[in-house]
Order: C-alpha cells, then sequence, then structure tokens
C-alpha cells in the first residue's frame, strides 16, 4: 500500500481551506482539514470531504463529447481530444471571420480560478466578452465601494473587530473556511454583533441586534443608519474634514430617512433600528461583511454598496485593524481579476469598448467587471449591439443558475455554437455541441488569490486526472495552439509561473511554502496621502458620477415588484419572496448527485411561518407550488417560527434526478431578470412576490 499526503486548497466553493489531500495507490481517498491554514485553521466542511465521491462519481464525465443527432436532441458521442479541439477551434474561427471576434463569448459560473486564463485566450483572439455572474455577486460590491474609496469592501477584519456587522450575510453557510474562525475570534474577545437578514439564521439569532429586515429596503436602512450617526455625533469627525468630499451634501440627503420613516419602509421597529445604528458607531473598530449575493441581487445595489462603504468611512472603519482592510493580493495585477488580463489592458481600445454591456453601464470599463449574462442574451437572441453567435461555458450552469432559467435556456439554444467544460451533465451542457471533461481541482496544480487576502496560496495537484479529464489551464493551451493564437502561455507551468512573478517565486517555490502573504498596509491613505478616487478623497457626494448619469448620492429605490411599487399584483401574489440563502452542503446546483450530501438535504425547501402556510392548508413538508408572474415551480414546505409571516425563501440550485428538473424545482424558473440595476446590472432576485398553494398528492 502506497500512502501520501499532499497540502492543499480545497475548490469546492470559495472559502478555498487548507486541506491534505490522503492518496491511496495513486487514488484520493481522504480530505482532511490543514489546522496550519491561517484562514480555515484546519476546518473542513461536509462538501470538501467529499471531493473522492465528486471524483470517482459513476456520472463523471470523462470523454469529449460531441452532439449527434438534431442540435436540439441530447444525445452525445465519445470522441478523441483532437477532434473536439477541433471542432471547437474551427467554429470558434469561423464566428470570428464572419461576424467579428466580438461574436465568440466565453463565460464561466462564479469564478474557480480560470478567469485570468480565459481572458487572455479572449484578447489574444480580439473578444472583450468574458461573461460572468459578477452582476449578481460581489460586481456591485466592488463597484459601488470602488468608487467610493477606491477599493472593495471585501476584506473585513473580524478578529480585531469590537463590533461585527453581517449585512445580508450568513458565513456560517457560505463562507465557513473563510471567515468564521475570524467571527468567532472577534466575538470571544466581546465584540457586538449586529446581522441584517430577513431570516433567523444561527448568526441571527445569536445577534445582539438582529434586523429582520423586509427584502429589498437595505438602502433605506443604511441610508438611516448614516442619519442617526451624523444626527448623534457619532461621526468620526477628524476624518470626515480629512479625508472624505460632500459630507454636507450627505447630512441633508440622509435627513428625510429618520427612523420612523425607515421603520415604515422596512418593517422593522424604530427603536430597534436607532439601538443597532448607535451599537455600531459605539464600537470601535466596526467590520462590515456586505453578502455577495446577498447585497447584489437588488434594483439599487450599487446604492446599498455605497451607503455601506459610506458607513465604514464616517465612522472611521476604512483600513482601520479591526474595520475594513484594503488587502492587495501578492500576485497584483496578475491576480485573479487583474488588470494584466483585462480587455482594456490588452486590447485596441475600439475593441475593448465592444465589451457587452459597456453600453448600458459605462461604469464597468473604470472598474473591470466582466459582462453581465443578461446583456449577452440580447446579442445573442436579437444581434443587439451586435451579433454573438459562438460561446464557450466553464463551470457555469447558467440555466439553473441566472434568473428567467426559460430565457436563458431560449438565448443559449439560439447560438450556432456552443461548448460546455463541466464534471457532469446538466440542463446547461444539455444545450451544447461539445463537452469537454475537466480536471478537478485535487486534479490540477492552481493559485489562490481571490478574496484571499493579502496571500496567495498554491493548490497542489495530488492526483492524476482521471483519464481523459485535463486541466482548464492545459485545455485553454491545446485550444490556443490549434487556433494558431501567438502570445498564450506554452504549459500550464508557464501560466502559474507568470502570474506569481510578482511575488518573486515561480510554483515550485511556491509549492514548498504553500502560501505566501504580503503585509497588509493599514490607513494606506495617510502614507500615499490620498485615496484611489478621482478627488483623492472617500466619495461620499460623488460628483464625477454625473458624468455617467449616476446620482452622486446613494438612494433607495423600492423593489419593482413589491408591495409599493405593484400593489395589485400583491393582491394576487401576496407574499414577498427572497431566493438562495445558501446550505453548507450544496454549491449553487452543484452536488445534488453525491449522495452524502444530497441525504443531508434532499428537496428543495421554502422556509415560511406556520401560520402563513396554515392559512392555505398548508403543513410542515408538505409539497406545495410556489408560483410568481413568471410560472410555478414545486418546492416542500418547511415551518420556521422565525420568518416574517408576509416573507417566504426559497432555495436555489435543485434540478437533479427529477425529468425536466431545470422546469419543476429549480426557482429561477420563476425569477425575475429584469429590470437590472441601472448602475451595476445586478438582477432583482433577492425581493420578488409569490402565491403559494398546496400541491395535490
Ligand atoms: N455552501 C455554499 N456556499 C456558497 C455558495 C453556495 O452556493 N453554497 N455560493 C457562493 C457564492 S458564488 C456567493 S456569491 C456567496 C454569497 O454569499 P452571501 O451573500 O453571504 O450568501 P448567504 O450566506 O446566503 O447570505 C445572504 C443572506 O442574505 C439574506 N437576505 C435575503 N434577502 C435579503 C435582503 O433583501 N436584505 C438583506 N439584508 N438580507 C437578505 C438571506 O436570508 C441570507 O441569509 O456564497 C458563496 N458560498
Ligand atoms: N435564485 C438565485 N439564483 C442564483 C443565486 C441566488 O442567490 N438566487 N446566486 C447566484 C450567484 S451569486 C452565482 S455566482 C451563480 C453561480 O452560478 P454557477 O457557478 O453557474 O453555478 P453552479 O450551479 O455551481 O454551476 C457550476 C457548474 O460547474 C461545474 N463545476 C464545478 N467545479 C468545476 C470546475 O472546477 N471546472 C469546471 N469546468 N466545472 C466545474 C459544476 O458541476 C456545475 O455544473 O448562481 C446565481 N444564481
Ligand atoms: S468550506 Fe468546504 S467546500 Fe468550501 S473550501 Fe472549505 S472544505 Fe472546501
Ligand atoms: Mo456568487
Amino acid at each position: 500500500m502506497n500512502t501520501t499526503k499532499t497540502r492543499s486548497i480545497c475548490f469546492e466553493c470559495h472559502s478555498r481551506c487548507g486541506v491534505i489531500l490522503e492518496v491511496l495507490n495513486g487514488k484520493l481517498a481522504g480530505v482532511k482539514g490543514d489546522p496550519d491554514h491561517p484562514h480555515s485553521h484546519g476546518y473542513t466542511c461536509p462538501k470538501g470531504r467529499a471531493a473522492a465521491e465528486i471524483i470517482y462519481h459513476p456520472e463523471r464525465i470523462t470523454k469529449p463529447l460531441v452532439k449527434t443527432g438534431a442540435r436540439t436532441g441530447t444525445r452525445f458521442e465519445e470522441t478523441s481530444w483532437d477532434t473536439a479541439l477541433n471542432i471547437i477551434a474551427e467554429k470558434l474561427l469561423a464566428s470570428r471571420e464572419k461576424w467579428g471576434a466580438e461574436s465568440v463569448v466565453i463565460g464561466t459560473g462564479t469564478t474557480r480560478g480560470t478567469a485570468p486564463y480565459i481572458n487572455r485566450f479572449l484578447t489574444l483572439f480580439g473578444s472583450p466578452n468574458f461573461m460572468a455572474p459578477s452582476n449578481m455577486s460581489g460586481g456591485p460590491i466592488v463597484l459601488g465601494s470602488a468608487a467610493t474609496c477606491g477599493f472593495g469592501l471585501v476584506d473585513p477584519d473580524y478578529a480585531n473587530s469590537s463590533c461585527i456587522l453581517l449585512w445580508a450575510h450568513n458565513p456560517e453557510a457560505s463562507w465557513p473556511g473563510l471567515y468564521m474562525y475570524d467571527i468567532r475570534e472577534g466575538l470571544k474577545k466581546g465584540a457586538k454583533l449586529i446581522v441584517v437578514d430577513p431570516r433567523g439564521t444561527r448568526l441571527a439569532k445569536k445577534a445582539d441586534h438582529w434586523l429582520q429586515i423586509r427584502p429589498g429596503t437595505d438602502v433605506a436602512l443604511a441610508l438611516c443608519f448614516i442619519n442617526i450617526i451624523i444626527e448623534n455625533n457619532l461621526y468620526d469627525r477628524e476624518f470626515v474634514e480629512n479625508w472624505t468630499t460632500g459630507f454636507d451634501q450627505l447630512r441633508e440627503h440622509v435627513s428625510t430617512y429618520t427612523p420612523k420613516r425607515c421603520a415604515e419602509i422596512t418593517w422593522l421597529k424604530e427603536q430597534d433600528i436607532v439601538a443597532a445604528a448607535l451599537c455600531f458607531a459605539g464600537q470601535r473598530p466596526a467590520g462590515i461583511g456586505p453578502g455577495m449575493a446577498g447585497v447584489c441581487q437588488a434594483n439599487d445595489a450599487f446604492d446599498l454598496s455605497r451607503a455601506l462603504t459610506i458607513l465604514s468611512a464616517i465612522t472611521g472603519n476604512l483600513e482601520a485593524k479591526g474595520g475594513n482592510l484594503n488587502c492587495v493580493p501578492p500576485t497584483r495585477k496578475r491576480s485573479c481579476y487583474g488588470p494584466d488580463f483585462s480587455a482594456f489592458d490588452n486590447l485596441p481600445r475600439e475593441q475593448a469598448q465592444k465589451k457587452l454591456g459597456l453600453d448600458r453601464f459605462p461604469l464597468i470599463g473604470f472598474i473591470p467587471i466582466p459582462s453581465p449574462p443578461q446583456a449577452v442574451w440580447p446579442a445573442i437572441e436579437h444581434g443587439n449591439p451586435y451579433p454573438v453567435k459562438a460561446a464557450g461555458l466553464f463551470a457555469n450552469n447558467s440555466v439553473c443558475a441566472y434568473p428567467n432559467s426559460r430565457h436563458v435556456s431560449n438565448a443559449l439554444s439560439s447560438l450556432d455554437f456552443l461548448f460546455a467544460v463541466d464534471y457532469f451533465h446538466t440542463p446547461t451542457t444539455a444545450l451544447a455541441d461539445v463537452i469537454l471533461p475537466p480536471a478537478h481541482w485535487s486534479e490540477r496544480d492552481e493559485i489562490e488569490d481571490l478574496l484571499m487576502k493579502n496571500h496567495v496560496f498554491s493548490q497542489v495537484k495530488a492526483v492524476e486526472p482521471v483519464p481523459e479529464c485535463r486541466d482548464e489551464k492545459q485545455i485553454l493551451v491545446d485550444l490556443a495552439q490549434s487556433m494558431g493564437l501567438s502570445g498564450y502561455w506554452g504549459s500550464v507551468r508557464e501560466a502559474l509561473d507568470y502570474r506569481l512573478e510578482p511575488t518573486g517565486m515561480t510554483f515550485e517555490e511556491l509549492k514548498k511554502h504553500g502560501k505566501f502573504a504580503t503585509p497588509v498596509t493599514y490607513k494606506g491613505y495617510e502614507k500615499y496621502g490620498k485615496f484611489r478616487t478621482p478627488s483623492g478623497k472617500v466619495e461620499l457626494y460623488a460628483e464625477y458620477l454625473t458624468m455617467m448619469g449616476i446620482s452622486p448620492l446613494p438612494n433607495f429605490k423600492e423593489p419593482d415588484e413589491g408591495p409599493e411599487v405593484s400593489p395589485q399584483l400583491y393582491e394576487k401574489y401576496p407574499l414577498i419572496l427572497t431566493t438562495g440563502g445558501r446550505n453548507v452542503v450544496y454549491y449553487h446546483s452543484s452536488h445534488r448527485n453525491i449522495e452524502s450530501l444530497r441525504k443531508r438535504a434532499p428537496d428543495p425547501e421554502l422556509q415560511i411561518h406556520p401560520d402563513t402556510a396554515r392559512r392555505y392548508g398548508i403543513e410542515d413538508h408538505d409539497w406545495i407550488y410556489l408560483s410568481s408572474p413568471r410560472g410555478r415551480v414545486e418546492i416542500r414546505a418547511r415551518f420556521d417560527h422565525d420568518m416574517h409571516p408576509g416573507i417566504v425563501h426559497a432555495v436555489h440550485g435543485f434540478w437533479y434526478g427529477v425529468e425536466d428538473g431545470w422546469k419543476k424545482l429549480n426557482i429561477n424558473m420563476i425569477t425575475n431578470d429584469e429590470p437590472l440595476c441601472p448602475v451595476t446590472g445586478s438582477v432583482p432576485i433577492k425581493a420578488l412576490l409569490c402565491s403559494i398553494e398546496k400541491r395535490p398528492e
């Protein structure tokens, strides 16, 4: 028996816990937590521990596949890598020849590390169109905070905070390995905890202040917090005077967000709002954790992110120890979303300007965020603003992940050519002409630097890929070669070494240590004499935004589908629906075929107050129809006394194991993909209207 242990990084989710991979006779046999990892400290979750079950799963795609018969059909046959890559190369080149390079889009789902390699590939090919769901996931936070203070509000320093404010964020389910150790450290040292969430999550129930907000009204609450803090003179006067612009305009603007008015809007109690705001301002330092999806799926997502950044700024918490840090990945411009790979730094200006979404969302030209999927569908369907004819999707189940699944499915079906790269068959791969089998994270070398604070980690291949699965970087190297794209890296190792160059290390060297960190700079603005904004200060009132038609101050906007804006619809659909709160055992639509995980949460569930359910004759665990103006899905009632009687929450990601499951179980059949946030393209999937009825047995 030959057993080896490899220290690596898990990528079954974004937490990227440190793991020790145990290999027995060349096969992955176990996943243990790495106690020396600076973020996860030995933690692993059930998804990470299921790695062997995933990679040796009988349903795993292990050979390149090409569609046989009708394009609308789902019959595939195995083929060689050479044949599959040649087909893709030929189709992409033909599309470029006939329609221009911009007619080719390559997308990923939530970033699983491939973004830099795809971006480099695309820019050498000539297309600016890298598509990703950033508009509903992190992008609005970065756009709003960077537009305000020059960096993303994504690195709260919880371990050193005296107050932790989790805003639409439940890291116990969504980021356990990355944030929970630090949160526990902070709480152990006596930090206050404030949670803004319509659901009574475990963290909410433990909090000193739990604000059970009406979905989609967060900006009103954030502006009210700012108002209370200014009114009570609890802001950091010195910081505001020296480092911000437009305080007077802000003060006047927020003055109408009184606790009384805010309570009416948010369905919270006036005294609870005031108590939480005073708590936040009274404890320094305070760190804000904005939910990467929670804060990014609303028609005013940009304003929410601006408001939260302003909240951090006026209380002196930006770049303060225990506040919200400005961490720079050690790979700098070559980090996952670093400018080294962006269309704007690599394509002629005229070509870069064709980036889909830029015409509607000009800010994504300054703070580069991938093209929102909702800006790509019109190009595919209507040639608007120009035709998109061919696409590739890496690690993306678009049909289930994105709102209005039927629209997504129709758009992808009308492409001339689609290839997909996935471990398993999904409703999205079913639409592809070619499917390629990728290597798993335990089967590939990679560097991890996205949201890793000031660290870069080596993810080290522990086992050879299951034949014939292939590292996605190698797929791109091979594809670039078949297409004659000069300038692409010649090997995976070359690509990794290139990205690591700013650290002065090669991948082999990084591997020896497993990690590399640069020091965190606190209050860098004092050192550099400015914030990286047009005025050099924190833009409370951002005059420059008006040039792009964007409000210089954050504004609250009622959800477009809700009791206030659409009262008639509210009569027919009398419950407020929020979607997609995370469950630690699943990643989006993945993992439903993994037995050890599925048994922990077998069915899609609607969290609902028992009194509300019983009004409709519904009992706990009953199957029900959940309807919105766009259709209906089947889901099981799960009673929860902590839900507000007027609000329900539906999980996302279910489709597997049921015929046409993507139509029957997948919540995005009834979500909407319009109207979008006018600045960030965010989608309104956290605040919709719905109705329920018992499903006949
Ligand atoms: N296990 C697991 N982990 C994941 C993922 C996964 O699919 N599974 N996905 C990953 C990805 S890509 C992302 S983007 C992140 C998301 O990370 P987060 O956004 O932190 O996601 P959640 O932990 O679900 O927290 C969102 C919370 O917002 C609450 N909420 C819903 N509507 C509203 C509202 O209108 N206002 C307020 N204030 N709160 C609201 C929900 O009840 C929920 O508890 O998670 C990542 N981590
Ligand atoms: N209603 C609702 N919908 C949502 C959300 C919500 O809160 N509510 N959240 C949204 C958010 S924030 C996001 S980011 C999107 C996520 O959207 P996606 O990332 O598309 O979601 P997944 O379901 O995880 O699909 C990923 C696919 O990648 C495959 N996969 C996993 N790892 C790898 C890999 O390393 N390589 C390759 N090639 N394939 C891999 C999986 O088998 C799976 O089929 O979903 C969004 N959808
Ligand atoms: S939380 Fe779980 S899935 Fe995510 S990185 Fe850690 S072990 Fe892997
Ligand atoms: Mo996401």
